[in-house]
């Protein structure tokens, strides 16, 4: 069975390990930038998928030390990749509600982020609306704002699939919007599918943000991110997340 223990022994021994999934701009098929996707490989189960380990990091508090070693792995290859002269344009990161309101999460940023020398528009750091579950929308702007200040990009992920309240979107210092894959799986065979994810597009760009379009797997679900102009394309279609030194590979594979 997973437990805390387990998790806890990975974390501190350094067998938690960020892959990176290519997001692309499915007009010129440029990379513009990564999502950094913690991964746990087990001696004798494999891969552990983050979907069995991220809940119990939540529950136990555990997600706060982990969220802060995604933190430092990220800067740490930002700064490597800067140095090597790969422009990999940001690391995307996701952060729990947990650490997203914990105190001085934005101090916190900042000093990771000076730690490695890595500038604070090299890193993205991702919320899903879960953030509002639990936290009245007023300390949700609060700490958005003052990430918003250090200068890091702030994107909205997994956009239509929970606690969606379109009332507060226009009020948060967002720049990007991550679409829900379920709403761009098999969008390109129905129609109805593709006007409600013609109309999430729409709805995000008229509030200013970068549309980035989770999930496609087929060339057909690609052709339909180019033709609604989505300004970015993340999914097994391009590639799945890999390790670090695969991605550039991975790249220029597609580009
Ligand atoms: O990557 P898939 O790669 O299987 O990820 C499954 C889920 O785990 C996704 O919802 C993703 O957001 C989450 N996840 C992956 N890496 C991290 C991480 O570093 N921090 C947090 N909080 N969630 C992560
Ligand atoms: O943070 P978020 O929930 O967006 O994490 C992205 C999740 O989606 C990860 O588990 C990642 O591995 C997964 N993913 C990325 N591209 C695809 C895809 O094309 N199809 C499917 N089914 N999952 C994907
Ligand atoms: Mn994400
Ligand atoms: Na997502």
């Amino acid at each position: 069975m997973l437990t805390e223990t387990l998790l806890r022994a990975a974390l501190k021994t350094h067998q938690l390990q960020l892959f990176y999934q290519p997001q692309v701009c499915p007009q010129q098929g440029k990379l513009i930038g990564l999502e950094a996707l913690i991964r746990w490989p087990h001696e004798t189960r494999g891969f552990i998928p983050p979907n069995e380990f991220i809940p119990i990091a939540e529950k136990t508090g555990l997600i706060l030390e982990l969220g802060q070693y995604v933190l430092n792995e990220a800067c740490k290859q930002a700064a490597h990749w800067t140095h090597s002269g790969f422009d990999f344009r940001q690391i995307s990161v996701n952060v729990s509600p947990l650490q997203f309101r914990q105190t001085n999460f934005a101090k916190t940023v900042k000093r990771t982020l000076q730690t490695y020398g890595v500038p604070a528009n090299h890193l993205c750091l991702e919320v899903t609306e879960n953030v509002f579950v639990d936290t009245s929308e007023k300390l949700v702007l609060n700490i958005l704002s003052e990430l918003q200040k250090i200068g890091v990009q702030l994107s909205l992920d997994d956009f239509g699939s929970g606690y969606s309240s379109l009332t507060y979107l226009h009020r948060l210092p967002f720049q990007e919007l991550k679409i829900d894959r379920a709403f761009l799986t098999h969008a390109d065979r129905h129609e109805q599918k593709e006007q409600l994810f013609q109309a999430i597009v729409g709805l995000g760009r008229s509030l200013g943000l970068r549309i980035i379009a989770e999930g496609a797997e087929t060339a057909g679900e690609y052709a339909l991110t180019a033709a609604h102009r989505c300004d970015g394309i993340q999914g097994y279609f391009c590639s799945a997340a890999v390790p670090a030194g695969d991605i550039q590979a991975r790249i220029s594979a597609f580009q």
